[in-house]
């Protein structure tokens, strides 16, 4: 929970980041929303500034409350239970592999003195946070900015709204 006239603190990006990194569901609360004047793009604003400023976790979902008046609380809950189910989702296997191999068609995955990064299969091996195991020939190949385009794939096909997502990388013959 935020203060809207403090803004979005050092302190608040701190905690939020700690949240992140434990894989914690999220949503952003931000509260004294009564006090703030108001215009047509302000709530917009407010969301470009969070993006900004805790762009790690442009995934959490974000309400513009008042405690005092009693203003979205409800929405606050319900948004509370949306990210508990999310983070407990596990996804279909046979899903998950075509969209990856989709998004491997679209984007082709970085390559290192004429070695390509290969995905053989991908299954999700925990909830809370959801976790995913790549099988891969090679995990130098796997650099973070394909990663992250993976991530975003998996987030567009099957939400995960309001938590981090975790990978790991193996390849053939390393231990479970
Ligand atoms: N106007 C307004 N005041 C609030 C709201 N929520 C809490 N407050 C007031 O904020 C004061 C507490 O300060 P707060 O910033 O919440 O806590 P602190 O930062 O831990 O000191 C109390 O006087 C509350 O009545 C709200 O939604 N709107
Ligand atoms: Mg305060």
């Amino acid at each position: 929970m935020l203060d809207a006239e403090d803004g979005i603190t050092e302190q608040d990006k701190k905690i939020a980041g700690m949240a992140h990194d434990e894989g914690k569901g999220i949503v952003v609360a931000v509260n004294k929303w009564d006090l703030i004047e108001k215009d047509t793009g302000t709530m917009e604003r407010f969301r470009k500034d969070l993006k900004n400023e805790l762009a790690f976790m442009t995934y959490a979902p974000s309400v513009f409350i008042s405690v005092l008046q009693r203003q979205r609380l409800d929405k606050v809950m319900e948004l509370s239970k949306l990210v508990a189910e999310k983070r407990a989702m596990r996804v279909p296997t046979s899903q998950l592999n075509s969209l990856i191999i989709d998004a491997t068609m679209m984007k082709q995955p970085p390559s290192d003195k004429g070695k390509r990064l290969k995905i053989y299969y991908v299954t999700q091996v925990g909830v809370k946070p959801p976790l995913f195991s790549f099988q891969v020939n090679s995990r130098q190949l796997m650099h973070f900015s394909y990663s992250r385009y993976l991530e975003n794939k998996i987030r567009e096909g099957f939400g995960f709204e309001g938590t981090s997502i975790k990978f790991v990388f193996r390849e053939k013959g390393d231990k479970e």
